[in-house]
């Protein structure tokens, strides 16, 4: 089922603050910043200062002589941090899943929360509304299937705006815009692309991820991706990951049964090691399968007992691949391996207890070794 995630962010976080508490200053140029006496710079200008260049970063000096009737606000955090535990406080009402970027902005993965409310669209409204009456600030809001697409949604709608991009429409929505807009496209990459060619969003999706690869390294990667609407990464506050993942993309497309099983068991190894190292087991395991056409699929099973051992979830993993393989015959680009719904471990086990399964006392076996010696010291063939 397609994701539905929302980007929130808080218009003129700073300024709409004081403009909340001092409601004279509303439809006003207002500068939030620091001291301009010590080289102080612009930390938010209303919406109302902007057409006269100002903007967050800038020189207070220079945005003074832009626009000399801005009223200067000396910036006060803690007013700013109260707003903003409020803001959370309020999310956490509509989706327990949410991840703050920051002090005024948020993912928040609402998939299956909309139904209540109608649709998407309707639930970001009473969103909107209800940080409307609490805070009197106007927020923005992108809905979209994947975190980049909800965030350059929001970013395009600003200000008190909303703006969904429906399942399927996401090529189509990102092809137009320029590459600027690409969360992790700064001036500098701007400008390599530039010379590569590349203007838009879309110009960047139709290049060879080989080519964006050589001359970007990994971001390339991970730009390229997002330019063709791909985004897998999971709406969760920092260190509440609700699953443990790896992938790997090859150099090459592949359509070798063998080498797609071995690279899976790796990656088993790898994130069944990480459970164990978080005391946690896994009670879902999915593969995902990208292919060369960028088509990605996700297969997902429930283990009768949640597990952290490696042979069970690779024993799983390649039930789902051999069951994918078996129905698609088509190049793959990258596979990976997700284990999900995890729990706390109900029993510490001591190593090499004499009630341990043979399995799990070779899982433990290894970490130890791989603690030591470090993550390529060891690893076990494929039948084990
Ligand atoms: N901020 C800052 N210095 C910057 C950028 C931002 O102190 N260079 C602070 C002030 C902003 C807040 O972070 O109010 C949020 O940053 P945003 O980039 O979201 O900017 P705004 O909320 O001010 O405006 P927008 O309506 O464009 O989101
Ligand atoms: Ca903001």
């Amino acid at each position: 089922m397609a994701r539905c995630i929302f980007h929130i962010d808080l218009d003129a976080f700073f300024v709409s603050v004081e403009e909340a508490l001092n409601p004279e200053l509303k439809g006003k140029p207002v500068i939030v910043g620091g001291d301009p006496e010590h080289r102080g710079v612009v930390a938010s200008a209303s919406y109302e200062a902007r057409p006269f260049g100002i903007h967050a970063g800038m020189a207070l000096s220079k945005a003074r002589r832009l626009c000399p009737q801005a009223i200067l606000i000396r910036a006060d955090f803690s007013r700013y941090r109260d707003a903003s535990n409020r803001f959370m406080e309020i999310l956490a009402d509509f989706s327990p899943d949410s991840e703050p970027l920051g002090l005024d902005e948020v993912y928040l993965d609402v998939t299956g929360c909309t139904e209540p409310y109608g649709s998407a669209r309707q639930l970001a409204l009473a969103i909107k509304a209800r940080i409307y009456r609490e805070l009197n600030i106007t927020a923005s809001v992108g809905i979209g299937t994947c975190k980049v697409v909800a965030k350059i949604a929001s970013a395009l709608c600003k200000p008190d705006g909303l703006l969904e991009i429906a399942p399927g429409e996401e090529q189509a929505f990102l092809n137009p815009l320029p590459v600027a807009k690409l969360p992790g496209v700064g001036e500098k990459t701007e400008q390599i692309l530039k010379e590569m060619g590349i203007t838009t969003i879309g110009e960047l999706g139709l290049l060879s991820v080989e080519r964006v690869r050589r001359r970007l390294g990994a971001t390339g990667t991970v730009l390229h991706s997002y330019a063709r609407g791909v985004d897998d990464r999971e709406v969760a506050a920092p260190g509440e990951a609700k699953s443990v993942s790896q992938e790997r993309t090859f150099a090459r497309d592949t359509l070798d049964g063998n080498f797609l099983e071995a690279t899976l068991h790796n990656l088993c190894q790898e994130v069944c090691q990480d459970l164990r190292n978080q005391h946690k087991s896994a009670r879902c395991v999915a593969i995902k399968l990208r292919y060369a056409d960028f088509e990605t699929i996700t297969r997902q099973v429930t283990l009768q007992q949640a597990s952290d051992v490696t042979r069970v979830v690779f024993s799983t993993a390649q039930q789902l691949l051999n069951r994918t393989l078996a129905k698609q015959e088509k190049p793959v680009r990258l596979i990976g391996i997700r284990a999900s719904s995890l729990v706390g471990e109900e029993r510490q086990l001591a190593m090499f207890d004499s009630g341990m399964e043979k399995p799990e006392r070779l899982d433990r076996a290894i970490d130890k070794i791989r603690g030591k010696y470090g993550p390529t010291a060891i690893k076990t063939g494929g039948d084990v």
